[in-house]
């Protein structure tokens, strides 16, 4: 985000950074140097924000770590708990280079790391970008192999009477239109488990929760009474029914926001752009209610995070909050089907939410052509199940940059 500073002080820094920049008490005699004075003053840094809540909401994290936590919660996850409260966004004056910012920043022996507030896209927009511009692009793999399995369960039982589950050919194709569930057996694989239980976090651009193949599926915050303005619940979000909306602007491109005004953030998470009811279909569309489409946890809950604004980008302070919420309040999979540039921001959060609360982060290997998309997070975090793509003959998409950090393929393609 032009701008923005995301910058993470040592774990023992005494003081809150933020309350000794908007009391104009100044850093130096905290630090014992002069550094984050001249820098505010010759970069024009207007605030200091906290981007987990700070020192002194700590309390709601370990709330949540007691709550949600892996079972033998301890010591190093309290000081993870503890660490979050170190990391703040720096918003500067226009015109600042955020890279030479951080670079200046990390000059201070008190600031373990500074880096841009980077902005990351969903795992289909470079695809699609790529597509405009070469509507020659094509999937080399497709149009050859085997045909795909029969549509009939292998084991004879009726399967569920989603109308696309037995449908094929619905977008021109010659063959099944949910063929990637027959491709990874999901009809054997319901006999035995449906993610009944399962809370799966989509952070994304969203979800139309009212879509009848997903309301049923919609996670609901027992804790929470809607529209009261109340965070009944004591989890720092009043009124998340559903999810919570991270966003500040609706409609973000790579130079900044369209909008003239940043909107705040808010429990209202509707999907404008799609990007991320598609994908909480995929996971976990209402099976055996004859509408739609099935997905593959058909019993799952979604809880809808949206981090990506309506035009599919994502600024990484805002979807790391995002990924830290979803652990906070029960989800044991967390998805992020989009990716970016390697950041510290993201791999705090991820490391986070696998080493202390035991979720499973899925990531998009990376669906751009770009040489650089093996060096894409969150997919190059150690800690993530990165997913590419495979066509219905069972060749990896070309679309997708499998790689060896890649543990996993599911069937993709539009
Ligand atoms: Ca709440
Ligand atoms: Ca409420
Ligand atoms: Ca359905």
């Amino acid at each position: 985000m032009p701008g923005e500073v995301v910058v993470r002080f040592r774990s023992d820094f005494p003081e809150c950074a933020h309350c000794l920049f908007s009391e104009g008490r100044g850093f130096s005699a905290t630090t014992g140097t002069r550094v984050l004075d001249q820098l505010a003053l010759r970069y024009g840094i207007r605030r200091i924000d906290p981007l987990f809540g700070g020192l002194h909401e700590t309390d709601r994290h370990r709330r949540a770590l007691e709550r949600f936590g892996g079972s033998a919660a301890g010591e190093a996850d309290l000081s993870a708990v503890q660490e979050l409260g170190q990391t703040y966004v720096v918003k500067t004056a226009p015109g600042v280079e955020p890279g030479v910012l951080a670079q200046e920043l990390r000059r201070d022996p008190n600031i373990l790391w500074a880096e841009p507030n980077y902005i990351y896209q969903t795992a289909g927009n470079a695809r699609g970008l790529a597509r405009l511009e070469d509507p020659g692009v094509e999937d080399e793999t497709l149009g050859s192999g085997p045909p795909l399995t029969t549509l009939e369960a292998r084991n004879g039982n009726a399967l569920p009477d989603d109308p696309f589950l037995a449908s094929s050919g619905s977008w021109g194709q010659d063959f099944p239109d949910l063929w990637g569930l027959y491709q990874i057996e999901a009809p054997e694989a319901w006999e035995h488990a449906q993610g009944e239980g399962v809370v799966v976090a989509v952070v994304d651009t969203g979800l139309d929760v009212e879509h009848p193949d997903i309301a049923a599926n919609v996670w609901q915050n027992p804790g929470e009474v809607a529209g009261n303005g109340i965070d009944d619940d004591g989890n720092g979000f009043a009124d998340d029914v559903n999810g919570w909306d991270f966003t500040r602007c609706s409609r973000l491109t790579f130079s900044g926001c369209l909008d003239a005004e940043t909107k705040e953030p808010g429990p209202e998470v509707t999907d404008r752009q799609g990007h991320g009811t598609h994908v909480a279909g995929t996971i976990a569309a209402v099976g055996g209610n004859g509408v739609g489409i099935i997905g593959v946890a058909p019993k799952a809950s979604v809880m809808p995070v949206k981090a990506l604004s309506d035009t599919g980008l994502g600024v990484t302070g805002e979807m790391a909050q995002g990924i830290i919420y979803a652990a906070e309040n029960g989800a044991r999979v967390i998805n992020a089907s989009w990716d970016g540039p390697p950041s510290e921001t993201m791999r705090e959060a991820v490391e986070y939410v696998t080493r202390t609360f035991d979720a499973v982060v899925v990531a998009a290997a990376g669906n751009n052509h770009a040489p650089l998309a093996r060096t894409r997070y969150p997919a190059a975090l150690p800690d993530v199940l990165t997913v590419g793509a495979t066509t219905e003959t069972d060749a990896v998409a070309s679309f997708s940059k499998l790689r060896r950090a890649s543990r996993s393929c599911g069937p993709g393609r539009e």
